[in-house]
């Protein structure tokens, strides 16, 4: 009732891992979960308060644009829970394209448990970040940095101290981090998107020419920083 098989639920996702480590023995060509992943939640959807049909274009324009740039890699959109309108609007309008779901799909759980949870094995997972580049705040980066220990913070002040809305930065998780030790993370990518919350900084006061410019300029970032780890 949710829309094809092709992108259904995380059960499928996850019968279609353990039938590729399965087959992974005698395949010549590498396993599909073993593809270099990026898992992503949708950015400045929540508390950052943007429209979410604006949001989930942008999200499949971006998509498309960037699947036939990165080879085998693999896309994964993420969100809390099977309620997530996010994931629903998503789905329904990657069904109506050609984008090929062993690419990109979608993902109920918590981007910091994928592997040990979700038995989904993400190398790259993607933060909605604060401009500041600070742990807390709630949301997915108080997650993020939580679940990393002192080493995330540590390394991300070696790159930056502040990221403008609509960029990236990539940062290689150190080896001592629970993050990748745990869920076999190797980098974790900030992002800044634009802020519609007047109760947060550079608030765009509905200014959605700007803010779709904004969203669609950080999912390049965040793409493009994700086809630089994986070349
Ligand atoms: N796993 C997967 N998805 C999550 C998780 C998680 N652990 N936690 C939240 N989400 P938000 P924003 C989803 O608010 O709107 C912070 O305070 C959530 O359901 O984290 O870009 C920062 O410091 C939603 O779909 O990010 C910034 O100041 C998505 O992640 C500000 O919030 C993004 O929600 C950024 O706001």
């Amino acid at each position: 009732s949710e829309g094809p098989v092709s992108f259904s639920d995380n059960a499928v996702t996850v019968l279609n891992e353990k039938k590729d480590q399965m087959v992974g023995m005698n395949s010549n060509a590498a396993s599909l979960s073993d593809a270099p992943t990026l898992a992503f939640p949708s950015i400045s959807t929540s508390d950052f308060q943007f429209d979410h049909e604006k949001a989930t274009d942008i999200i499949i324009e971006k998509v498309e644009e960037f699947l036939g740039r990165i080879g085998n890699a693999r896309l994964v959109l993420v969100d809390l829970t099977h309620r997530s309108k996010i994931l629903s609007l998503v789905k329904e309008k990657a069904s109506k394209r050609n984008i090929d779901s062993n690419k990109f799909f979608t993902f109920v759980g918590d981007i910091t448990r994928l592997y040990s949870q979700g038995g989904l094995r993400c190398n790259v997972i993607a933060n909605a970040a604060n401009w500041r580049l600070k742990p807390g705040g709630g949301g997915v980066n108080a997650a993020i940095f939580s679940a990393a220990g002192p080493a995330l913070e540590v390394a991300t002040k070696e790159q930056a101290n502040s990221l403008l809305p609509g960029s990236a930065l990539v940062v290689p998780l150190p080896s001592i981090s629970p993050l990748f030790i745990q869920e076999e993370v190797t980098h974790v990518i900030h992002v800044v998107g634009p802020n519609m919350n007047p109760q947060r900084p550079n608030c765009l006061k509905n200014d959605y020419l700007t803010g779709c410019k904004i969203l669609s300029d950080a999912y390049a970032s965040l793409f493009e920083g994700f086809a630089s780890i994986v070349r």
